[in-house]
């Protein structure tokens, strides 16, 4: 299966493919997490934005830097040195390919980022119309995309290329997970595509008078469940792949965690009712219909839960561990690699069920529009998730730097992993009380002319200021570690950790190397979740409304 010689080295041109894409990611940390400290202190009361700043403009860039920016730079670049180091070196055309897309995304990231600043596009992470941004972010929004899709294509072209050479094999499980994310993207993206360019576009540039707002949330859910999960997959690539490496155990089942991805591209894109829940003029049976689905896509999730217990355990049985959890003494706590994603596991157990209570139609009607909401994509984007990547790149930048991670640089690792939690711990958690005490998500401070329940509310706003003061902490010591990985560590090598299966005679089934049947699923389901009801939209939507600036 995987190739298990302990130190592969990297091609320097693949390398600096990668770490073009996370220059980008971290910039992206560093400003995106000064806005998310300024709108907990602006929340808390006790703090006003200076010169006449707006709470929305500096929310519109955290959430884009943070949630579109620094995600999809990281990933691509996480998925190109997975590809190089699982399938092999990238042929110039791909590395080209991969190289135009970064730029081509780049360009769309500063188009966009110029629109957010000149305060002409505050409209958040989620651009809802009828807000509406000056026509140049959408365009830079088309940008980022489409340079996403081109960096997509040079993954699955080394991809074809391995095929290619290794007839009636399946791929490498790392380039096979990467490429499973790639397809997932591509065909979410549809989505946000066709409403950016039928319609935000042409509505913001005055070429038409009005906008359809319900086609157009719509597709955007469309997008922007599918969008989570091409978050959450690289996570998951590390956990099913890099962390048996590293704690000295294996990958509990090659087949299982394949069989886990696919599960994801059929079910994460016909769910996107889950988000529009108390959106009327959606019929009900079909936002039940999508409900079930949004539960089916839960599955995949425990099955990885359910495989790296096993993997932990089993790992731990083997280092001579004995009792129902004496196998989490002997993992190896003193190794960032493993502890820093670890957290990131662990966090992700409360985000999950925060998730399923979400889906569940009628609990989201006490917590949908509410601060829970932020709260909960806290825990799994910006713990589960961002810990994850954090984890890897103080494996992965050294390894495309040739530089090594020191133990002092380790240690910080560590701690910063900690500070997180903490932070978290007092954010995520007062914003999930709040939220069920009615506080409303995406609103800047207000005590709502002295009402009572707004009063309740402030406690915990405080609350969610000292988290964030205390994340902020956190990504300053990111930051000096990206930094001196990159740029500073001693030279060396480091490795990049992937996994060996327990059964490796046992290879994993052709099948799931298909991709006419499982594309042809995957489109089976989109048609069958969406189809009627888009119709119905279409045809009884109310009239279109004309553009607001409310900032
Ligand atoms: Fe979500 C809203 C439902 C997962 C992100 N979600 C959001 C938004 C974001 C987001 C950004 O149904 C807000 C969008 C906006 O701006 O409006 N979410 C779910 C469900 C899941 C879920 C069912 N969400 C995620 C992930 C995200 C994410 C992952 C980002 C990465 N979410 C919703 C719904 C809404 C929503 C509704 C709309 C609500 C509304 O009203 O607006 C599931 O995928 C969760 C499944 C997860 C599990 C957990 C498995 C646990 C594992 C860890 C094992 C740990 C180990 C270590 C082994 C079942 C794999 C343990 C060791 C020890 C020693 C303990
Ligand atoms: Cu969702």
């Amino acid at each position: 299966m995987v190739n298990s010689m302990a130190k592969i080295k990297v091609d320097p041109r693949d390398a600096k493919l990668s770490m073009a894409h996370f220059y980008v990611a971290f910039a992206a940390l560093a400003i995106g997490g000064l806005m998310g400290l300024l709108q907990t202190l602006v929340r808390s009361g006790k703090f006003e934005l200076p010169a006449g700043i707006g709470y929305y403009e500096v929310l519109t860039v955290h959430g884009v830097l943070m949630g579109l920016v620094l995600t999809t730079f990281f990933i691509m670049g996480f998925q190109h040195a997975a590809v190089s180091r699982t399938a092999g070196t990238y042929s110039n055309a791909a590395r080209r390919t991969g190289w135009i897309g970064f730029w081509v995304m780049l360009a769309g990231t500063a188009m966009a980022a110029t629109m957010i600043l000149l305060n002409q596009a505050s409209v958040l992470y989620t651009f809802y119309a009828p807000l509406q941004a000056h026509w140049i972010f959408y365009l830079g929004l088309t940008f980022v995309v489409v340079g996403s899709w081109i960096d997509g294509v040079a993954q699955i072209m080394m991809y074809a290329k391995w095929r290619k050479n290794n007839p009636g094999k399946p791929s490498p499980l790392l380039t096979f997970m990467s490429i499973i994310n790639t397809v997932l993207w591509i065909v979410a993206t549809l989505g946000v595509a066709a409403t950016v360019l039928f319609q935000l576009l042409p509505w913001s540039m005055g070429l038409v008078p009005t906008v359809n707002v319900l086609v157009s949330r719509t597709l955007f859910w469309y997008f922007g469940h599918p969008l989570v999960y091409f978050w959450l997959l690289p996570a998951y690539m590390c956990w099913y792949a890099v962390i048996p490496k590293v704690i000295g155990g294996k990958i509990f089942s090659d087949s299982l965690a394949r069989l886990s991805f696919i599960l994801f591209l059929l079910f994460s894109i016909p769910v996107g009712f889950h988000h529009q829940l108390t959106e009327p003029g959606i019929d009900p049976a079909w936002k039940f219909l999508q409900v079930i689905l949004t539960f089916l896509v839960v599955i995949p999730s425990l099955m990885t839960a359910f495989s790296l217990f096993a993997t932990f355990e089993r790992a731990g049985r083997a280092k001579g561990a004995t009792g129902l959890l004496g196998w989490i003494k002997v993992l190896p706590w003193g190794d960032a690699r493993f502890t820093v994603p670890f957290i990131g596991m662990v966090a992700f157990i409360p985000a999950g069920a925060g998730g399923i209570v979400n889906a569940s139609n009628q609990m989201d009607q006490v917590v949908h529009n509410t601060i829970w909401i932020t709260g909960h994509f806290h825990l799994t984007l910006a713990t589960s998730v961002v810990l994850t990547f954090f984890g890897i790149s103080y494996w992965l930048v050294p390894h495309l730097t040739g530089r090594k991670l020191t133990k002092a640089m380790n240690k910080l690792a560590i701690i910063q992993a900690w500070i997180w939690f903490v932070g978290m711990v007092f954010m995520s958690g007062a914003m999930h009380l709040e939220g069920l005490l009615g506080g409303p998500r995406r609103s800047a401070f207000s005590t709502y002319g002295g009402a009572k329940q707004a009063a309740e509310w402030i406690p915990y706003q405080i609350a969610q200021a000292v988290g964030g003061s205390i994340l902020f902490i956190g990504i300053i010591l990111v930051l000096i570690i990206f930094i001196n990985l990159a740029f500073f560590a001693p030279k060396g090598e480091e490795e990049f950790p992937v996994g060996e299966a327990e059964n490796t005679e046992e290879a994993a089934p052709m099948v799931f190397e298909n991709w006419k049947l499982w594309l042809g699923l995957t489109a089976a389901l989109i048609l069958f979740a969406y189809t009627i009801p888009f119709i119905d939209i279409i045809q009884n939507s109310p009239p279109g409304v004309k553009g607001y600036k409310t900032w």
